[in-house]
């Protein structure tokens, strides 16, 4: 591509990013997320060591699940004693699925967005406007415009304070729905074992979304974003079949249909780089295995889904639809159990998800 043309999707994907990504492009390094000529404008290719080279990347210890328990609010003994939780959590998003099917993929993202960045401590819910922080995870460019399913979050809050008052917190609320929703959305083939005992954070950064991988991230930035998290290059590819529900904006994968089955791109309508495209054009509702049948067949979306087709899992996964549910289970549990001790041990239980208490 010539550089012109090369600046003009850059700065169109600025503009559809957000300011965020502009005044952090110096410090923080959103390369995975923007599509840029890098060395030429000097700003994107990540010095080593940073947050995004893989090279360096530590292979640290599984999420540590601190403070977590199966049946934690099921304890009679505790004050977080809370029997009803759970089933008004599957109440809710039952509702919200009925109502807008979208909804399930809305529930399952943002969970993974919130157990990304400082671990699940539903720092991700929180608004720059009600939490005293200058900007929050929700004004992140991979966030800003993108994340849905806050409301479905607040209702089942609400139905939960309504029995319980102060007890469940609205990280566990998230993990519950994210797991209803995966139930729900595969048939009832998926029900993952989900520990509660979460606490909710009250900080929450625009800039450390960069933690999050991006639609432009090569395979070995893909690996490192997980393996910083505690999770294998297994996991990530696990979870990556996530991809077989949901939508995504075509500012994401435009500049890569002649890289993708011909027939599969000529069906894609991308109006503007705002247009939804089901991600999964068979099923877009369905929880299941085909996300790994289209990635061998040329038939996703973003250049990180096709980085993953000579990964052998993904054979497996696409041949064995049981194989990759046991595995998207267990590889959930543990996106659940990464708990950032420093958000831990200055957490609450917020009232309102949205807001820190006594803001
Ligand atoms: C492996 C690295 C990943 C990358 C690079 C990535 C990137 C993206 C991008 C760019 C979108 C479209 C957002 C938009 O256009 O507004 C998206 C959508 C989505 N992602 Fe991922 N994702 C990754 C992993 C995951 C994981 C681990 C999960 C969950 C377990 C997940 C679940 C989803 C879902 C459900 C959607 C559709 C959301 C909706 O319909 O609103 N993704 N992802
Ligand atoms: C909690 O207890 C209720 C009522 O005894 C039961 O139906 C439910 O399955 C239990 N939930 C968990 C997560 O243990
Ligand atoms: C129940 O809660 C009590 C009080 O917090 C705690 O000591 C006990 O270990 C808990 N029991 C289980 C099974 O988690
Ligand atoms: C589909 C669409 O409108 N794509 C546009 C995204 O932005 C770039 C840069 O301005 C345009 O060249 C594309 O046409």
């Amino acid at each position: 591509m010539k550089m012109a043309n090369k600046l003009a999707v850059a700065i169109a994907l600025l503009a559809l990013l957000g300011p965020v990504s502009c005044q952090g492009l110096f410090t923080i390094c959103f390369n995975g997320w923007l599509r840029l000529p890098a060395i030429s404008l000097g700003f994107v290719a990540c010095p080593r060591g940073s947050s995004t080279d893989p090279s360096t990347s530590p292979s640290p210890a599984p999420p540590s699940g601190l403070g977590l328990s199966y049946g934690y609010y099921n304890n009679s003994s505790s004050d977080s004693y809370c029997p009803q939780a759970e089933s008004l959590v599957k109440e809710a998003v039952a509702a919200a699925i009925a109502k807008d099917e979208r909804a399930g993929a809305w529930l399952i993202r943002l969970f993974f967005h919130d157990c990304f960045v400082r671990g699940c401590d539903a720092s991700v819910l929180l608004t720059t406007t009600e939490s005293g922080n200058t900007d929050t995870e929700r004004e992140g460019p991979p966030n800003k415009n993108s994340l849905r399913g806050f409301e479905v979050i607040d209702t089942a809050k609400a139905k939960v304070e309504a029995q319980c008052e102060g007890k469940v917190s609205c990280a566990d609320i998230l993990a519950f729905a994210a797991r209803d929703a995966a139930y729900i959305l595969s048939n009832r083939g998926i029900n993952i074992p989900t520990p509660a005992g979460r606490r909710d954070g009250r900080v929450s950064l625009a800039s450390e979304t960069d933690q999050l991988p991006g639609p432009f991230s090569t395979f070995p930035q893909l690996v490192a974003s997980f393996l910083r998290k505690g999770l294998t290059s297994d996991e990530m590819v696990t979870l990556s079949g996530a991809h077989t529900i949901g939508n995504a904006r075509c500012a994401f994968f435009s500049h890569r249909f002649s890289s993708m089955d011909r027939d599969f791109a000529a069906k894609i309508k991308c109006n503007t780089n705002e247009t939804r495209v089901d991600q999964d054009y068979q099923t877009p509702y369905a929880l299941d295995n085909k996300y790994y049948q289209n990635v061998l067949a040329k038939k996703v979306l973003f250049d990180s889904d096709d980085a993953l087709k000579t990964v052998p899992e993904v054979k497996q996964n696409a041949y064995d639809p049981k194989i990759w549910e046991t595995k998207f289970e267990k590889a959930m549990e543990n996106l659940g159990k990464i708990i950032d001790v420093e958000s831990r041990a200055k957490g609450e239980t917020r009232k309102i998800c949205s807001r820190v208490n006594g803001y």
